[in-house]
């Protein structure tokens, strides 16, 4: 009878910096009619690759330091999925346009230090529509930053890029300020790369059963572990997956505080 009462696990519980991001980049695409979409971590080459206009042999696919299976009993090699991309091919294998889809998801790549982990999260999002163009990719990722950053304006920078999937490709930066010490965003003058994105490729489509001269899409990919750690200041991605309970609860967020718009994302 003397004894404290344990505090219920719904006050000490700790929601990973990572999965709140997640619940919010969610709020906000789910606010503008996104749904969301998953898929298996251990992909086949097709889905990973081949899908996705990697011609074979091109070093494209190595760029990406692929973790692969051992054959199979025919001969196929399996790898765990280096993209979430597979699941919008997934997606527009069943689904019929229009699609709104984002994947959140966890992918792997061999990489590992300060700044990579051979387990990392992105967030992919792809819109597919017989009139999408440039202008609603620009316009639906501006306004993505502004709610995400809980900032008035931004500005963004689209920088041309290549990926095998995309066509025309863009880096996008955000236009930031650095001075202090953490990094401020919808002022300054200094630019930080948090996205890549791009027109869906009409050899992406054509293997989805698409025609290119009807439909047409963008896509846009970005890691979450980078994005969280800009967001709320973590100074070292490995401390993600330590699981150590003093970290959880400094940088944790409490289980019933749910992201919403209308609530706010993070207060
Ligand atoms: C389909 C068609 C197009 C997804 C895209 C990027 C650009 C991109 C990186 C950001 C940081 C990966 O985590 S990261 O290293 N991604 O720059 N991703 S366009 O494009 C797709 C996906 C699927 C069917």
């Amino acid at each position: 009878m003397t004894l404290p009462v344990r505090p219920s696990p719904s006050l000490s519980g700790r929601i990973h910096p990572v999965s709140q991001v997640i619940d919010e980049i969610s709020a906000i695409f789910g606010d503008m009619g996104f749904s969301i979409a998953e898929g298996p971590e251990i992909e086949t080459d097709y889905y990973n690759f081949t899908a996705l206009n990697f011609p074979e042999g091109h070093p494209a696919r190595e760029m990406h330091d692929t973790f692969f299976f051992s054959p199979d009993e025919n001969g196929e090699r399996k790898v765990l999925r280096t993209h979430t991309s597979p699941v919008q091919i997934r997606t527009m294998e069943t689904q019929a346009p229009p699609i709104r889809v984002v994947i959140p998801g966890k992918t792997y790549r061999q990489d590992s230090d300060a700044t990579h982990s051979p387990m990392f999260h992105q967030l992919e999002g792809l819109v597919i529509d017989k009139t999408t163009h440039v202008g609603h990719l620009r316009w639906t990722l501006e306004e993505f930053c502004k709610a995400f950053f809980e900032v008035d304006s931004v500005t963004m920078r689209f920088r041309p890029s290549f990926f095998p999937f995309t066509e025309p490709s863009f880096e996008v930066d955000i236009q930031c300020d650095r001075s202090g010490e953490q990094v401020k965003f919808g002022t300054g003058t200094d630019w930080m790369e948090i996205l890549g994105c791009g027109m869906v490729h009409p050899n992406v489509l054509r293997h989805c059963g698409l025609d290119p001269d009807v439909y047409q899409g963008f896509a846009w990919g970005m890691g979450l572990d980078r994005i969280a750690m800009l967001k709320y200041g973590m100074p070292d991605l490995r401390d993600f997956f330590a699981a150590d309970e003093r970290w959880t609860s400094h940088y944790g967020f409490r289980p019933l505080d749910i992201p919403t718009l209308f609530g706010g994302l993070s207060s």
